[in-house]
């Protein structure tokens, strides 16, 4: 089942049909431990709209006061690229011992204010020259620690800035309009199979200018092992958003331009497109 935040409220997708929630409190709703369960009631209670274009329905990204976090270098792509572009400053080294150790790389990338949903524009710093999109499957987790469901995300990255020095990391992760989630949250209690696919295609104009895809069992952490370190003596009293890092990176001599549109699809839940701007 997907679960919407649009200006009308929390909508309700299942088998193609749209049903409004009566839920007025979003950070309230996906805090909750027994989502799915919960949701399974409501769409029985709830009135199914008769008419329904989620294009024309004021879609918000699926945040209320969570903060977001990432795990980093979690697919070989991301430590060889890593690897690659900080070798010159002498940083590559600890990309490589991240990825082979037991604690895996967890950091801070957004509060909601820097969060945009579908259709928004995300930005790339007006101090970097080096900047890529990087899509991610996220989780969303309750306050008490349960993996409740999935969206689609992107971690907005200096490669520039972070390439310099390591210890750039959260400015070229952090600032606004870093982060995008969305279009829903695909709310599931069953792990996602390791052959879900993670596509990226990023459109300059008329003409495609990048594509590739992972699987998620590409992945080297395990979502559930990721969730432990992030809650060790860390609390979220609204749950929270953890993407899961990348897969996908275009080559060196790729960068974002303005007006560049970024379509990341994973299925079941769907694509989040976002625009440079
Ligand atoms: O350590 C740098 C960032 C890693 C990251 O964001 C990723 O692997 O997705
Ligand atoms: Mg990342």
């Amino acid at each position: 089942m997907k679960l919407f935040r649009t200006t009308q409220g929390a909508i309700i997708e299942d088998a193609g049909h749209f049903y409004q929630l009566s839920s007025p409190d979003w950070d309230a709703l996906i805090n909750r431990e027994d989502l799915a369960h919960f949701l399974d009631g409501e769409r029985r209670r709830s009135t199914l709209l008769p008419e329904f274009s989620l294009d024309q329905s004021g879609l918000l990204a699926p945040i209320g006061k969570q903060e977001v976090w990432a795990a980093g270098v979690t697919y070989l792509r991301s430590r060889s690229a890593r690897m690659d572009e900080s070798r010159a400053t002498g940083g590559d080294d600890f990309y490589d011992r991240v990825y082979n150790s037991e604690r895996p790389e967890l950091f801070f990338k957004a509060t909601p204010h820097r969060v945009v949903g579908h259709g928004q524009k995300v930005k790339i710093r007006r101090d970097s020259d080096w900047n890529v999109p990087e899509p991610e499957l996220t989780l969303l987790i309750t306050s008490t620690n349960k993996i409740v469901g999935y969206t689609v995300g992107n971690d907005m990255s200096s490669r520039e800035i972070e390439g310099e020095n390591p210890l750039y990391l959260p400015q070229a992760k952090v600032y606004d309009r870093s982060c995008s989630l969305g279009p829903c949250i695909l709310v599931s209690d069953e792990p996602l199979p390791g052959t879900t696919e993670i596509i990226m295609e990023i459109r300059r104009g008329a003409q495609k200018a990048f594509s590739d895809s992972t699987t998620f069992a590409n992945m080297k952490r395990d979502p559930a092992r990721l969730v432990d370190f992030l809650f060790c003596d860390n609390s979220f009293p609204n749950g929270c958003f953890l993407m899961t890092g990348t897969g996908i990176i275009p080559p060196d001599s790729f960068t974002l331009q303005p007006g560049d549109e970024i379509r990341i699809t994973i299925e079941p839940i769907g694509t989040l497109v976002n625009w440079v701007g």
